[in-house]
């Protein structure tokens, strides 16, 4: 029996609750801080602890069989893989924001407007879609703070709250897309009996809660 690899978030939002919901699928493993790798006791699975933003590849490349990572990510890094359950957690909105005291009104005012963002391929997708030219800036972090020193009139940026926003100094504009956590798998493991009997019990544990 081949044994298969799961790859969740190392530590961050999603890291808790991916933990928590494998656990609750009955699965014992140690949930080391310091080790990349974790095995489960009493199921043919490896728990594979990385960076967010390296999930969906692994997943795509067989590396992995399995994953848990926002869907934003999976659009971000645009890799192939299947989607097999949404897991409600990790909810946001991807949204444009504007300094609060901004007069934009509508979409069409963003062309050849500056837009910071640490998500390019969904802003441009966004923007291609509506026919709008922006100037997308791309940073790695810290993008709200980019209107204020006048490095963008705008910012593309993962909200939930909306306090992060508020204390910048922004407003919200445009709602781009809804993002949670899901279960993705890589597109040659769809009949493998042992995803089949994981996904049950997640589904089990899912209705359970809701
Ligand atoms: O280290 P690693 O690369 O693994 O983690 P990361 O720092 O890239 O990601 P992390 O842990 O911050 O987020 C992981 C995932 O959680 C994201 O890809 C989203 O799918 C989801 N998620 C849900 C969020 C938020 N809510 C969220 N609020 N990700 C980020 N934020 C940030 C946002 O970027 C902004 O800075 O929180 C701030 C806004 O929050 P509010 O509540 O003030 O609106
Ligand atoms: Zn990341």
């Amino acid at each position: 029996m081949k044994t298969l690899k799961i790859a969740i978030q190392k530590s961050g939002r999603l890291n808790e609750k991916s933990v928590e919901i494998l656990k609750n699928c009955g699965l014992s493993f140690e949930n080391y801080k310091s080790s990349l790798i974790s095995t489960v006791t009493n199921f043919p699975l490896e728990i594979l602890f990385l960076r967010d933003d390296d999930i969906p590849e692994y997943v795509q490349d067989g590396i992995a069989d399995l994953g848990i990572v926002g869907e934003n990510v999976i659009v971000e890094t645009k890799a192939e893989v299947d989607f097999l359950q949404k897991l409600g957690f990790g909810k946001c909105t991807l949204k444009i924001a504007v300094q609060a005291t901004s007069n934009i009104q509508n979409l069409e005012e963003l062309n050849g407007k500056a837009i910071a963002t640490s998500y390019p391929v969904i802003l441009e997708k966004f923007l291609q879609e509506k026919g709008i030219q922006s100037d997308i800036r791309t940073i790695s972090g810290s993008v709200e703070i980019g209107p204020g020193l006048g490095l963008s009139d705008a910012i593309f940026d993962i909200v939930s709250t909306g306090g992060t926003l508020k204390s910048n100094g922004l407003k919200p504009f445009a709602d781009v897309m809804q993002s949670e956590a899901v279960l993705i798998g890589n597109k040659s493991i769809a009949d493998n009996p042992e995803v089949a009997e994981l996904l049950q019990r997640i589904r089990s544990v899912l209705s359970a809660k809701s």
